[in-house]
């Protein structure tokens, strides 16, 4: 699905801002049908939950309203007119007045619905959406709904991350004209010094379609006529990690004699190549090394809302710590992201919403028997078709971005567990079929080993989480470097591909100090960590190691959480802890090569 962008012959409004905001049932009971009576503001993008003082709102499950009226440009008469929202957090459904035009769910890609019958340029509108946070075993991430003892409704989610909801990214009202390119596929190579561009446009109906590739600084430097071709870039800049080049690819739709430009749309890209050759992980030809993090969209009051303050401030802090790169752990972050990371170099890896899909996590580590996870009545072959949506939005959505350079299908699924194959089999088939250019992978949890898992081999990375010296061995970190080198050893010599550490962490409270080796002290986070480096470093086959969490965030209530997730390297307000300067003088050091 295309961004919306400002074009010679597009145009759009920003619906950002306050809205009327009620839960479902404190206000009308239709909401779309009228104005919403509510005292409610909420803010647009933000996650609803954290902006009121209402517990009833915080704990909420089912739908909220959201409301405002717009007004179409007066200018857009002959123009489509558009509805996009970015994310509507799990399910949104988009009313025009009192009618529905738009359902979706999956609570981190986009969706978009054409009003133009709808509305009429000049005049105002009122827009209502719904959104529902509710996840079930059929949603991606799943989760359960209960009942408590008090006859309240209780969402259960397996993720270590609070269920935010809401509308935390852009509401877009957007014109294309009426023949107009609706998509675009970019992939490019280097042979020698020269940029090969391939790409496939597509239009809404057959118009002759031309395109030109501009530098960085608006010289053309490639062009070709047709909606699919190949363009080649002599002396081209790379896209290079630390150095993020873009050129854009300038789209024209033409009339039928080919003098009138119908439709323009660019859309940035970089010209890099991926590959994952014997144990290595090559950007353009040269071994890479990851750096960085798993990381959160979180911050106090906003929930998972986006914010371009908070968007530099985060990709300042990962160069300070001389991150190269960082995990979209545990879904699609908003495009702004990867818009930043594409145009500074940071090298992104871009995981789905599939995080939760093992019922053994809690069963497992505390030695119980649970149900099995790959079961139709918990995720079976509907679980799969959602996951599998889900796949072709996040690659509709991303596949341009020269930053992202791999694929997460999903965040410690139950890999070892019967039927993990089954269900992955057909996800990294058509993941491979989507985008045959990047390499993909799973991160693997602390039940699944080299001797046990099953799906490692279809995947290209070798990804772990592993917490030896937290969850295991928790304060004793000579016997964690033993287990750790065990367990990686399993994994490199079985597979004999590139491994890499997706999480490891430890707890910490900034301010606390000690002498020993004590678990939530500064002190020990850094210990913690030189003992997985002093590891990492004795495996050739090491490709990279992002440590688990770039900062504190917020999570469900839970006995070994308190006030949310405290492994942040930063902490939720962006403060380093002792281990930040640690982690980057290695990592400065390091400079993506090990
Ligand atoms: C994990 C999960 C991550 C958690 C982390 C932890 O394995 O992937 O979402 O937050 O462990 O801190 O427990």
């Amino acid at each position: 699905m295309l961004k919306p962008r400002s074009t010679p012959t597009r145009e759009q409004v920003n619906l950002d801002g306050l809205w009327r905001f009620a839960l479902d049932g404190a206000a009308r009971p239709e909401p779309w049908k009228g104005p919403l009576d509510t005292r409610l503001e909420a803010a647009v993008p933000a996650s609803y939950n954290d902006l009121f003082t209402d517990p009833a709102i915080r704990d909420h499950v089912g739908w909220v309203w959201y409301q405002r009226t717009a007004r179409v440009p007066r200018g857009w008469t002959d123009e489509r007119v558009l509805l996009r929202v970015d994310a509507a957090t799990h399910e949104g459904r988009v009313y025009v007045d009192g009618v529905l035009v738009a359902e979706h769910v999956g609570g981190y890609t986009p969706f978009e619905a054409d009003i133009t019958g709808h509305v009429r340029a000049g005049d105002e509108f009122r827009l209502t959406i719904g959104v529902n946070n509710e996840l079930s075993n059929v949603t991606i991430p799943p989760g359960t709904v209960t009942v408590a003892r008090s006859g309240r409704r209780e969402q259960q989610y397996k993720h270590d991350f609070y269920n935010y909801a809401g509308l935390a990214r852009s509401i877009w009202l957007h014109s294309v004209p009426p023949v107009h390119v609706t998509d675009v596929t970019i992939t490019t190579g280097l042979d020698g010094t020269t940029g090969t561009v391939g790409y496939s446009v597509e239009t809404n109906s057959s118009a002759p379609v031309r395109v030109r590739a501009l530098d960085a600084d608006g010289a053309e430097v490639a062009a070709a006529a047709g909606a699919t071709g190949a363009l080649r870039i002599d002396g081209a800049t790379p896209w290079r990690p630390g150095a993020g080049y873009l050129y854009e690819l300038v789209i024209e739709v033409l009339d039928e004699d080919g003098g009138g430009v119908l439709d323009v749309y660019r859309e940035p890209f970089g010209v890099r190549t991926v590959e994952v050759r014997g144990t290595e992980f090559l950007i353009n030809g040269e071994p890479f090394y990851f750096t960085g993090f798993g990381k959160h969209e979180d911050a106090p009051v906003r929930g998972k809302g986006h914010d371009n303050a908070h968007l530099v401030h985060d990709f300042q802090l990962l160069e300070w710590i001389g991150a190269n790169s960082f995990r979209t752990s545990h879904y699609p972050y908003a495009e702004e992201v990867l818009e930043f990371a594409d145009r500074h170099g940071i090298v992104v890896i871009d995981e789905t919403a599939a995080v939760g899909l093992n019922l053994a996590v809690q069963g497992g580590l505390t030695g119980r028997p649970h149900d099995p996870t790959w079961a139709p009545e918990n995720f079976g072959a509907a679980t799969r078709d959602a996951h599998a949506r889900h796949l072709r939005e996040l690659i509709a959505r991303d596949k341009n971005h020269p930053s992202v350079v791999m694929w997460c299908l999903a965040n410690e699924s139950s890999s070892a567990e019967e039927g993990a194959r089954e269900y992955f089999e057909p996800l990294v088939e058509l993941t491979r079929e989507l985008d045959p250019t990047r390499p993909i992978t799973h991160t693997a949890w602390l039940g699944a080993t080299g001797d046990n898992d099953l799906i490692a081999d279809l995947f290209d990375v070798v990804t772990v989480n592993r917490y030896y010296g937290w969850y295991i061995a928790n304060g004793d970190l000579e016997a964690a470097e033993q287990y750790l080198e065990h367990d990686l050893r399993g994994w490199v010599e079985k597979f004999g591909k590139p491994v890499m550490m997706g999480e490891y962490g430890a707890d910490t409270l900034p301010g606390l100090h000690s002498v020993w080796d004590v678990p939530w002290t500064e002190e020990y986070q850094r210990a913690y960590f030189e003992m997985n480096h002093r590891v990492f470093d004795r495996f050739e086959a090491f490709v990279g190691e992002h440590v688990w969490n770039f900062a504190d965030f917020a999570t469900s209530n839970g006995i070994h959480r308190v006030d949310g997730n405290k492994k942040g390297v930063f902490t939720r307000d962006r403060r380093p802890k002792s281990a930040a300067h640690a982690l980057r003088a290695r990592w400065t050091g390091l400079n993506g090569r090990k």
